[in-house]
């Protein structure tokens, strides 16, 4: 070999990376899973292309620019002479990539497209595709979602579009509108104001008041569509914005009659007298409307997040629903947010994992005697990735399935869905009830072992995967792994999401129904005979019935210290029963592999003989590149 230097000697090959739409064998399951043949033949095509287009040069020169050029206050907020001005700047890269998600319609495909229940699975798959790429933009985008969703049900429902005066109809149109829109120039994000410096996860002591104040509301808060400002004056602080660049916000703030109300305000106003730095009129005649960004967050990770402190000072706002319900109000939003968080969790590792699968065929190590290989024959780094993989492919199974009945929660299914899904729907009045119990189990279950799953697959690149690869973006799994850190932490941490699950089920008016259309989707996918059999041993439906018996018999406060415990339970044998079904829609081999190993490690089935290790490393390849790999 030719002796080292900074030219010449040893270089890796770059390891290439494919479309995720094709490489990643339990996207492709949970796209015929969890879609109707009919929307499979349909969207596959675009969600094909886009699978290519989120992994072009152009998106990963934009990643690297909203990492390197970070969201800043310019002048720290504060002008030559001290006055307050606190202009947010981000970068043009994070710009590039909101207007490239909102023109393909990230939030708009879950309102905007023909497929009915299908929609949010088809949604949220096309976001899983986004998200290694792009950048964090799909936080504002979910609270986007969450918003839009939130509006919709205040224009549709009978009684709460009948509340509403032709003002408020007016401007949660508009904003509606904007919300669902897929043109970047018209289209808003939405901020969601939860958390203050008393707490995040108990929302209880929040400080910020709205006092009705209509008599002060002068103005529009967009001009063009002539929104006016809301009747209610909101003055108070808030410790986390992270979509400080959006046009709108949701937030809590208590009001005189008490309790907390959920309340939309536009984050700018036009206003006339609003001159730039030489006094002359500004162009676009818009400020912010009574928010003032003390500072921006110092974080971890997600860089190119505009993360604010914000004071506000007489924001006008719109009050959405019923005063002092401002938390139930506010759940729709945290419902789509909370699956946004489980998708960007199993997106973010099916990135790591593609990443990871394109290294090992170009990596080689030594193999001893001096020989070497590459990685991809390596029986132990593809136990490894197997193993990951088949996790990966569980937590894909609980995400995807959480959109599916989110799905259908928002419609009627027009055609009989296919047997597989047929078993794992519920009733349509258990439908409210197990989504109220899927979502926070999903980004519970999913989110915290996507972080570990991601550390392993920075891992399988060695000192390269920790690095931060700005030169080959696409390789940067360090990134993605920072990113998806905070994950379990916002959006209700992983206790929080436990604690409130229990509530959920121990709720007075509707524990019974949850626990009820869990019964009926476990019953019914135990009972499901596709192309595999049962193995022996293995029992969900048992497990079920001691943990339902001890939900109901024990009370709620002591219920709580063993809420996560409760969870994993219950997402182990939720997971268990969608794996079977899964593999039993078409008995694929390594489907029924990767549901054997489930339960042979969860469920005390009795774990087989290893065959020889050419064997297993045929079957570890198998579900790490798929059946069809040539
Ligand atoms: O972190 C944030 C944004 C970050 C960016 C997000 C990007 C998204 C992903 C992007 C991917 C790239 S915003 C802040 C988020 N904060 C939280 O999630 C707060 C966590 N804490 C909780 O969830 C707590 O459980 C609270 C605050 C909801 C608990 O408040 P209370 O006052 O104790 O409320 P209760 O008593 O538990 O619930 C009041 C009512 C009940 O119904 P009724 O009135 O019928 O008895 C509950 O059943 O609200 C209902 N409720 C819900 N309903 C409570 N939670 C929910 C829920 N999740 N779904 C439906
Ligand atoms: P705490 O509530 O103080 O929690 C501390 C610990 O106590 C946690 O481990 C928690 O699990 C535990 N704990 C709390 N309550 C219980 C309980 N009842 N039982 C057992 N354990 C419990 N918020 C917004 O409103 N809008 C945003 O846009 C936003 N963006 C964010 C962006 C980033 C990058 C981050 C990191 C946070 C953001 N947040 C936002 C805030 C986030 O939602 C909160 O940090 C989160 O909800 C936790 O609240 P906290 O920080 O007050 O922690």
């Amino acid at each position: 070999m030719e002796s080292s230097g900074a030219d010449k000697g040893f270089f890796q090959k770059a390891p290439v990376l494919k479309n995720q739409f094709h490489d990643d064998a339990s996207f492709q399951r949970c796209f015929r899973l969890f879609l109707s043949a009919d929307v499979v033949s349909k969207a596959e095509g675009e969600v094909s292309s886009f699978g290519q287009d989120v992994i072009s040069d152009q998106i990963f020169t934009w990643i690297t620019d909203s990492e390197h050029n970070k969201p800043y206050l310019k002048g720290s907020g504060r002008d030559a002479f001290g006055k307050w001005k606190g202009e947010l700047i981000t970068g043009e890269g994070w710009r590039n990539l909101q207007d490239f998600g909102l023109s393909k319609g990230m939030v708009a495909t879950g309102y905007d497209t023909p497929y009915g229940a299908f929609s949010r699975p088809l949604q949220f798959l096309r976001t899983h595709l986004w998200v290694g790429s792009c950048a964090n933009v799909g936080c504002p985008s979910a609270m986007q979602d969450g918003a839009a969703c939130l509006l919709r049900r205040h224009l549709t429902h009978p009684k709460l579009s009948a509340a509403l005066s032709s003002e408020e109809k007016k401007v949660f149109e508009n904003a509606y509108r904007r919300l669902t829109s897929r043109d970047p120039g018209y289209a808003w994000t939405s901020g969601q104001w939860m958390t203050e410096r008393t707490g995040g996860s108990d929302v209880s002591l929040t400080e910020t008041v709205a006092t009705y104040q209509p008599e002060g509301a002068k103005g529009f808060a967009s001009k063009q569509d002539q929104i006016p400002l809301g009747p209610w004056s909101i003055n108070g602080f808030k410790w986390f914005s992270s979509a400080t660049d959006s046009e709108m916000s949701v937030l809590l703030a208590r009001t005189a009659a008490g309790g907390l109300s959920t309340f939309l305000a536009p984050m700018r106003k036009h206003d006339p007298q609003a001159t730039t730095l030489t006094g002359e009129p500004k162009d676009d005649g818009r400020t912010l409307n009574g928010v003032r960004i003390q500072r921006l967050k110092n974080k971890f990770g997600t860089q190119s997040l505009p993360t604010a402190e914000l004071v506000l000072e007489h924001m006008r706002g719109w009050k959405i629903g019923q005063e002092g319900r401002g938390i139930h109000e506010i759940s729709t939003i945290l419902t789509l947010t909370r699956v946004h968080s489980a998708v960007a969790a199993v997106g973010g590792v099916g990135r790591g994992l593609g990443i990871a699968r394109a290294y090992a065929l170009v990596r080689e190590v030594g193999a001893g005697n001096r020989k070497r290989m590459r990685l991809v024959d390596s029986p132990l780094h593809m136990r490894t990735l197997a193993k990951m993989s088949a996790e990966y492919h569980g937590l894909m199974l609980v995400t995807f399935y959480t959109s599916y009945i989110l799905g259908v929660s928002e419609h009627a299914l027009d055609t009989k869905p296919s047997s597989a899904l047929d078993v794992l729907t519920p009733q349509k009045k258990l439908v409210e009830p197990l989504l109220r119990i899927m979502t926070q189990l999903a980004k519970a279950y999913v989110c915290k072992p996507s972080v570990a799953l991601l550390f392993s697959c920075m891992e399988s690149l060695g000192g390269v995967g920790y690095l931060v690869n700005e030169e080959q973006e696409y390789l940067n799994i360090s990134r993605i792994y920072r990113d998806t850190c905070v994950l379990p932490i916002w959006e209700g941490t992983t206790d929080v999401l436990c604690t409130d699950l229990i509530r959920a089920m121990k709720h007075v008016r509707g524990g019974a129904e949850s626990l009820s259309a869990l019964d009926e989707v476990i019953r019914k996918a135990w009972e499901f005979r596709g192309k595999i059999g049962r193995p022996t041993g293995w029992k969900p439906v048992e497990k079920w019935e001691v943990l339902r018996r001890k939900i109901e018999k024990t009370e709620q406060a002591d219920l709580m210290g063993e809420a996560r415990e409760v969870v994993w339970l219950l997402g182990d044998i939720i997971t268990s029963l969608l794996s079977y079904v899964d593999a039993g829609t078409d008995g694929s081999v390594v489907a029924k592999e990767v549901f054997t190993r489930f339960v042979e490690d969860k469920f005390g089935v009795e774990r087989r003989v290893r065959a020889n290790t050419e064997e297993e490393l045929k079957k570890d390849l198998e579900i790490v590149y798929g059946e069809t790999r040539g």
